[in-house]
């Protein structure tokens, strides 16, 4: 039952030689979690992320992380688009990345969290993706599942929105109010990319990195982190001939009836 996918696989093997560069953390096999290169839009696309290889399964691909306020989160448009701040540290992989690797396949996912006396919590999502530019990059989001910091991010539907791109529902600016950039609707029951407040302050009304369905209104998150996972994918040697010298191993995933793959930088000994 492995010569079907191979028949499909083998027109497209020749001369794709970006087939070979990871498009997501996924693809990255056998390593501890850091920072990798990836290409989530073909191979001049290459971005730095930090993969988390650690959180439940393993092998999230981080897209906003946050973790001592060494960055300023306070951004336009253009910076949302396309990215910012260091894989090592604190950034946001870009609207656009997060679209395209979201819309390769239907993907879960995770938000970590963590208070200033080391408590941890998680949300999870079974249904996750961005939509397009055009379309706002609309935030499609479903299939809560708990993790002990509740579903504070009921936003499905929304458009993002920074200060100088007002796509929230409210008559107001909810970026500028609340001094960050989200699917913001009217306004927010979390706000990842707020101010870095250092724990517990209500001094300014919801500007800072909450959850309030974990920490309420006045508290401002050590670290949080918002990340997708791996796909179910499966891999097969394309050409197994003992012979003919090693195999080549590719991965394919299936996805509403469409079949994606690419070629693994390293091939399995197995094959
Ligand atoms: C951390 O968890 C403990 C135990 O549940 C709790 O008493 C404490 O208030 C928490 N810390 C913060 C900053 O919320
Ligand atoms: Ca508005």
């Amino acid at each position: 039952m492995e010569m079907l996918p191979v028949l499909l696989l083998l027109p497209v093997l020749g001369g794709c030689s970006d087939l070979l560069l990871p498009l997501d953390c996924s693809d990255i096999h056998n390593q501890p979690s850091g920072v990798y290169t990836i290409y989530p839009i073909g191979a001049t696309s290459a971005v730095q992320v930090y993969c988390d290889m650690d959180s439940l399964e393993g092998k999230w691909t981080v897209f906003q992380r946050r973790m001592d306020g060494s960055v300023n989160f306070y951004r336009p448009w253009d910076q949302y688009r396309l990215g910012f701040g260091f894989a090592a540290g604190e950034y946001w992989l870009g609207l656009e990345n997060i679209f395209h690797l979201t819309q390769r396949r239907k993907s879960e996912l995770l938000i970590d969290m963590e208070d200033f006396e080391g408590n941890k919590s998680y949300a999870r999502y079974s249904s996750f993706s961005v939509g397009s530019e055009s379309d706002g990059y609309r935030l499609h989001l479903s299939g809560f599942i708990a993790g002990g910091a509740g579903d504070s991010f009921q936003l499905n539907g929304m458009k993002f929105s920074t200060f100088d791109k007002d796509q929230d529902t409210w008559e107001g600016n909810c970026a500028r109010s609340f001094v960050g950039a989200f699917w913001y609707s009217n306004c927010h029951s979390e706000n990842p990319n707020g101010v870095y407040r250092w724990g517990a302050d209500d001094s300014l009304y919801a500007i800072g990195m909450e959850w309030i369905s974990w920490k309420g209104r006045a508290y401002s998150l050590k670290a949080i982190s918002m990340k997708i996972p791996s796909a179910l994918t499966f891999s097969i040697c394309v050409s197994g001939n003992p012979a003919a010298g090693p195999g080549v191993a590719a991965e394919l995933l299936l996805q509403e009836d469409v079949w994606f793959h690419h070629l693994l930088a390293q091939t399995p000994s197995s094959c």
